[in-house]
């Protein structure tokens, strides 16, 4: 409860933190984008992790305001490294199922978007396989709004919601997100392999791009060179980072 109370005072206490990690092109080794990931920086518990705050937040519906300040956060990064001149790459966030049934969520997306004079070619919006499966006729809505809005959607976590492959089809996604559950397998382990084969070969057939999450180790990169997945993310690469860690990086 105590948690829960000073939750929802986080964004105005100023304890919000935004850190991005690095989506890699494998083969050359350059960066393609960022991923935007939340952190909440607790004045007794220290950094608190989103996988332990996340959920409150979405049972208490502060997701809504803590996302639509995610997007604000990182879009005005954006716009901070464009200005001083740095390579800009499409920066993501996540969007969570709760935020993604707001009836008014494209309108409220696109109000901040203008009202940064934000370029939507340089946005991208994670939503979980499991997120896409509720209310099918509802995102299958917004995500051709975003689409038309220049706005492309990735589904995260691909592999572990079982969303049908007619579904999958019918959804205007431009990217696969290959969860880490099977990537973190992927070398020792020829299910994991194959599951992740399949999908890729999918992805190709419906003319998605591909990203491996997690990724960890050389041998995991050489492999997903060797069944054609040439976009990665994980700690082999770098771990979440803060805007001023990644513009000496990488930008
Ligand atoms: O940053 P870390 O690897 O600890 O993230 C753990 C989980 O928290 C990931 O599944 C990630 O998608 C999720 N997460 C991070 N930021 C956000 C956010 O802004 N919204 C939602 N819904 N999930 C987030
Ligand atoms: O949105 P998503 O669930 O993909 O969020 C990414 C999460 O995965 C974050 O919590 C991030 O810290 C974590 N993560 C990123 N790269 C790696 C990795 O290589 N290994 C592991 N175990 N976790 C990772
Ligand atoms: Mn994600
Ligand atoms: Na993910």
């Amino acid at each position: 409860i105590i948690l829960e109370n000073d939750l929802e005072q986080s964004l105005d206490n100023d304890q919000i933190r935004l850190f991005y990690q690095p989506k890699i092109d494998i083969r050359s080794g350059e960066i393609v984008g960022l991923e935007a990931l939340v952190r909440w920086q607790h004045p007794v518990l220290g950094m608190i992790p989103p996988l332990e705050f996340i959920p409150l937040a979405e049972k208490s519906g502060f997701i809504i305001p803590l996302e639509q300040w995610v997007l604000r956060t990182a879009c005005t990064q954006v716009k901070t490294w464009e200005r001083e001149g740095r390579q800009v790459v499409p920066v993501a966030v996540n969007v969570s199922q709760i935020h993604l049934m707001k009836p008014d969520i494209f309108q409220s997306i696109m109000s901040t978007i203008h009202e940064l004079d934000f370029d939507t070619q340089l946005l991208e919006l994670e939503i979980t396989e499991s997120a896409m499966m509720h209310n099918e006729e509802h995102v299958i809505s917004i995500l051709n709004d975003l689409r038309r809005a220049g706005i492309s959607v990735s589904m995260d976590d691909f592999g572990t919601g079982y969303s049908s492959l007619s579904y999958l089809q019918s959804l205007p996604i431009g990217c696969l997100k290959i969860d880490r559950s099977f990537v973190r397998k992927i070398t020792t382990d020829t299910d994991s392999r194959a599951i992740a084969e399949m999908i890729i070969s999918m992805a190709k057939q419906l003319g998605l791009t591909i990203v491996a999450e997690g990724v960890e180790t050389e041998e995991q990169v050489e492999l997903l060179k060797e069944i054609q997945c040439y976009n990665a993310q994980g700690f082999y690469y770098s771990k979440p980072v803060s805007a001023d860690e990644i513009t000496g990086i990488y930008l």
